[in-house]
């Protein structure tokens, strides 16, 4: 067991305030989702409301209140230098397409990195009420209770959880759907890549997948499955933080089989 650094420990439990701020303020908006503007992006399929901004620039408000030095990297605002070992990074909506569309599967996010290495992790559901959070070296919770991955139903057993959302993933995507269903196991999809990490650490999925993601989508989920006894890709890797690239994670017992469904039609 590691003793967590006091700088990270004062910024996580900052973190968890915040966060369910933050989530109940997301929450707000998503109760009268109907009435705001969808606003696209790089495609039709890539949206973003006053939410997204709104929740973002609260969490980036409370964060400078309590570590004015620390870098923020959030999907809506971009990046803003550290002038300490810190760094966050903020998803404030994972799932904004679902989220607009009325579905209760999007989370907000939030890692914690020092000298570059997420050290914790957070991913907040508010229809739920489930925050989920983890520091390097001392497990995984919900709501203050450890979780653990489930590490006993087999692949053909539980659900593997593929995302996608661009048409060039389209062959690849299709190639390990079709192997997940061949091998006998099922797929399925939430819309956020955040809440599921958080739900394969918790023991609801076997494992995740998906070609390519950025250091908010994923890094809080990854550290969460990892301190839930998943395996879960290092997805920086020695790449910058603003890269984006594939993110994998799983139970133990199913990691091989479904790592190399992954690796068919790239
Ligand atoms: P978002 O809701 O914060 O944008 C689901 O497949 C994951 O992909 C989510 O984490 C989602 O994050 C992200 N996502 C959804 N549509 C996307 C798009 N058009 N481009 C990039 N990422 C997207
Ligand atoms: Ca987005
Ligand atoms: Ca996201
Ligand atoms: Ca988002």
């Amino acid at each position: 067991d590691q003793d967590i650094e006091p700088g990270t420990t004062a910024r996580f439990a900052t973190a968890k305030r915040i966060i369910r701020q933050a989530g109940v303020m997301a929450k707000d908006y998503f109760d009268r989702y109907d009435e705001l503007e969808i606003e696209t992006k790089s495609g039709r399929q890539d949206v973003v409301s006053v939410a997204d901004r709104d929740v973002e620039d609260f969490i980036r408000r409370e964060i400078i209140a309590s570590f004015p030095l620390d870098g923020l990297i959030g999907e809506e605002r971009g990046a803003d230098a550290t002038e300490t070992d810190y760094t966050w990074t903020i998803d404030p909506i994972d799932g904004t397409a679902v989220f607009l569309h009325g579905l209760k599967s999007w989370c907000v996010a939030i890692a914690i990195l020092k000298e570059g290495v997420p050290v914790a992790g957070l991913v907040y559901d508010p229809c739920a009420d489930d925050l989920f959070s983890a520091a390097t070296g001392h497990g995984a919770e919900r709501n203050g209770r450890p979780i653990a991955v489930d590490s006993q139903t087999p692949f053909d057993g539980g659900f593997l959880v593929v995302g996608a959302s661009k048409p060039e993933q389209s062959h690849h995507i299709g190639q390990l759907i079709e192997g997940i269903l061949a091998a006998g196991g099922i797929f399925m999809r939430n819309g956020s890549a955040a809440l599921t990490l958080a739900h394969v650490a918790a023991g609801h999925y076997l494992g995740y997948y998906e070609p390519r993601l950025s250091s908010w989508d994923c890094l809080a989920g990854l550290l969460i499955v990892r301190e839930a006894g998943g395996l879960a890709d290092d997805f920086l890797s020695g790449r910058d933080i603003m890269a984006s690239g594939p993110a994998f994670a799983a139970a133990p017992q199913v990691h091989d089989q479904f790592k190399a469904l992954t690796l068919r039609g790239t």
